[in-house]
């Protein structure tokens, strides 16, 4: 399985340099002048796409190749490396926008876009750049096949859910003032499944779905059930990494104490502490004072948060277990839930 597994992301990783040529290719009665334009698309995609886990695109080849089984022509595994491409590029437009609205410094071991000096505020152009890639994909490649259509809505639906998560996440870490009566459970619930969840666990095996055929709204909800409650873990994950991580391994620096976010721990703690501790979090929680971070941390410490993550993390991870075991559609192997569900369960990056 290891093998496989490494094969895959081999044959992941060269399909890449296909991507960037057919993306960076200037149109042909563009003029000199804008061809300069189109040959950036070169840097911008290899500075920002390929550096991740790439848990997202590979699961489009993965569950691609699991549902489809052995039959599958190479110009289909063509088309499948290139959708999970797609999917890794529409992460990078979100990653570019969310670095400098999250201002951020450092993303996959490597400065933050928008941070380069000759791109600062252009991170903006070049997020809403990065997605119209992904839509000259679609177009290029799935353009008079059956699932267009399907395709085309998936990616405009699920981009507008990440937007509005995206939009809610900043509600909060954009007052002047901290006011934990805005961080509440149920904004922390609708904040990662909609910036997260959708397009990071739905959206690849739904791609995946339509073009093996499966377009029945049934099967599709169902499975964005459970997918999406393996993107609230993650996104819970990442709310505990982005204060417990090892940059090291997790190759960014966090951020959400200082931001004000309406994160997993912050939530907890507000739910946990004491009237006093209560007190320090409002003085110290949202500023960019390093002492006042770490004055928040040592609240979070005290509080026990670390078993209390750990776990919350297993009896999720039992729960979606239990979930999946219901599941039951015979075009669909409970594997294609359970591989990702295993992939993430407690993750370090
Ligand atoms: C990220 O949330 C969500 C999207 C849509 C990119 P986040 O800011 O917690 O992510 P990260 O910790 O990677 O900056
Ligand atoms: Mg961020
Ligand atoms: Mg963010
Ligand atoms: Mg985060």
């Amino acid at each position: 399985i290891m093998s496989s597994k490494s094969e895959l992301w081999d044959l992941f990783d060269k399909h890449f340099q296909e991507i960037v040529r057919e993306l960076s290719i200037s149109p042909v009665n563009g003029g000199n002048e804008i061809c300069w334009s189109f040959e950036r698309i070169k840097d911008l995609l290899e500075y920002n796409a390929p550096h991740g886990k790439r848990t997202r695109g590979l699961t489009v080849v993965a569950a691609f190749k699991t549902i489809a089984g052995d039959g599958i022509s190479e110009d289909e595994m063509k088309l499948a490396l290139t959708m999970g491409w797609a999917v890794e590029i529409l992460q990078a437009s979100f990653l570019v926008a969310d670095d400098l609205m999250d201002q951020s410094k450092t993303r996959r071991g490597q400065a933050c876009w928008y941070l380069n000096p000759n791109v600062g505020y252009q991170a903006v152009n070049d997020g809403m750049i990065l997605e119209t890639c992904v839509f000259t994909l679609i177009r290029q490649h799935c353009k008079g096949k059956a699932f267009y259509a399907d395709i085309f809505d998936l990616f405009h639906k699920v981009i507008l859910n990440t937007l509005m998560g995206q939009s809610l996440d900043m509600e909060a870490s954009e007052q002047p003032t901290v006011d934990f009566t805005l961080f509440t459970e149920t904004k922390h619930a609708a904040i990662i499944k909609y910036k997260t969840a959708f397009y990071s666990f739905y959206l690849p095996v739904a791609i995946a779905f339509y073009m093996a055929g499966i377009n029945d709204e049934q099967c599709h909800t169902a499975a964005c059930d459970i997918l999406t409650k393996i993107g609230c873990l993650f996104q819970i994950q990442d709310d505990y990494l982005d204060c417990y991580g090892d940059p090291e391994v997790t190759g960014k620096i966090g951020t959400d104490i200082e931001d004000n976010k309406c994160s997993w721990l912050i939530i907890k703690a507000i739910q946990l502490a004491t009237p006093e501790q209560i007190r320090i979090l409002q003085e110290n929680y949202a500023k960019k004072d390093p002492e006042k971070v770490a004055i928040v941390k040592r609240v979070f410490d005290d509080i026990n948060i670390k078993p209390i993550f750990l776990k919350h993390e297993e009896e999720t991870y039992a729960s979606i277990c239990d979930e999946i075991n219901k599941f039951s559609d015979p075009r669909v192997p409970h594997s294609i839930f359970l591989d990702l569900l295993n992939k993430i369960y407690r993750r370090k990056k």
